[in-house]
């Protein structure tokens, strides 16, 4: 299978939760088939590779165990690869990593950054593979008193700079990190916009950036009408302005739900750019 850090950037990935509970898509693909039939999807759409999950990480959502998690996900990771889906495994366990590494992803995705779990550093060096580190200050249930900052841009990215010294230090290659400046967790709506603003601090620490602002709810609180928050299922066209900043801004690639209208608007940049 091809190594997802050689494609053309931008790349995307394709968010596929196989939770009951997460924000934007929880219980859809809570079946093997909805779900295997999602990821092919998002490929067919586009996407490069696509994110599995089986824990939500919503602010505030209660952790599940190691068990269950993996139940979720290995069938899904399995019969994706068997059809020739790359797949990331969207966990912050070491245990859940290995699992869906053996079962046939390609990529760790670890919103912790290598910090909830600390034999995730093991694991990934021993697989080689690529390891997105994602800022984290903690688990979802206490994320909310964590997003205190003085400069978010500034300690995001020292905090993540700390994160690839881990992970150099466990003995993953440099060239094998992808950073996420981690949209929604442990940021109130003004830290995701002051980071969406800098984002080029962020390309500047030198390594591929992912940007994963998906239908995230920052975006639905600046939608608010009379009737609320933009609805999760209606922010596709706020994401797609996310993104082309992202890509416009350096990002190596997005993580997004509506991959189909992501790609066609990452290809009129593309077009465009090539005019210049
Ligand atoms: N966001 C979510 C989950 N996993 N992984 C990375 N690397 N970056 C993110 O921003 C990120 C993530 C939460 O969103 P979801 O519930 O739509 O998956």
């Amino acid at each position: 299978m091809t190594d997802p850090l050689t494609a053309a950037s931008p790349v995307v990935v394709g968010v596929l939760n196989v939770t009951p509970d997460s924000f934007s898509d929880g219980g859809r693909y809570a079946s093997l088939d909805a779900a295997v039939t999602h990821g092919v999807q998002l490929i067919t759409e586009g996407a490069n590779f696509v994110d599995v999950g089986g824990e939500s990480t919503r602010p505030g959502a209660e952790r599940v165990d190691a068990a269950t998690e993996r139940a979720r996900v290995v069938p899904v990771i399995t019969e994706l690869a068997a059809a020739g889906v790359p797949t990331s495994i969207d966990t912050t366990r070491a245990s859940v990593a290995a699992a869906a590494l053996s079962a046939g992803a390609v990529v760790v995705n670890d919103v912790s950054g290598g910090l909830a779990d600390r034999d995730m550093v093991r694991v990934v060096a021993d697989a080689g593979c690529p390891w997105v580190l994602m800022h984290w200050r903690g688990h979802s249930e206490r994320m909310r008193d964590l997003a205190v900052y003085t400069d978010v841009v500034k300690e995001v990215c020292a905090e993540l700079g700390a994160r690839v010294d881990a992970a150099l230090a466990g003995g993953v290659a440099a060239h094998r990190l992808i950073l996420d400046p981690g949209l929604g967790f442990a940021k109130t709506a003004e830290h995701n916009w002051r980071l969406s603003a800098r984002l080029d601090q962020v390309v500047a620490l030198g390594f591929p950036v992912l940007f994963g602002a998906s239908r995230k709810s920052y975006l639905g609180s600046l939608l608010a009408d009379t009737r609320g928050p933009r609805p999760v299922d209606e922010r596709a066209a706020a994401t797609i302005a996310t993104t082309l900043l992202a890509v416009d801004a350096g990002a190596w690639g997005v993580r997004v739900h509506d991959v189909r209208a992501n790609v066609d608007a990452i290809r009129v940049w593309q077009a465009t750019k090539a005019a210049r």
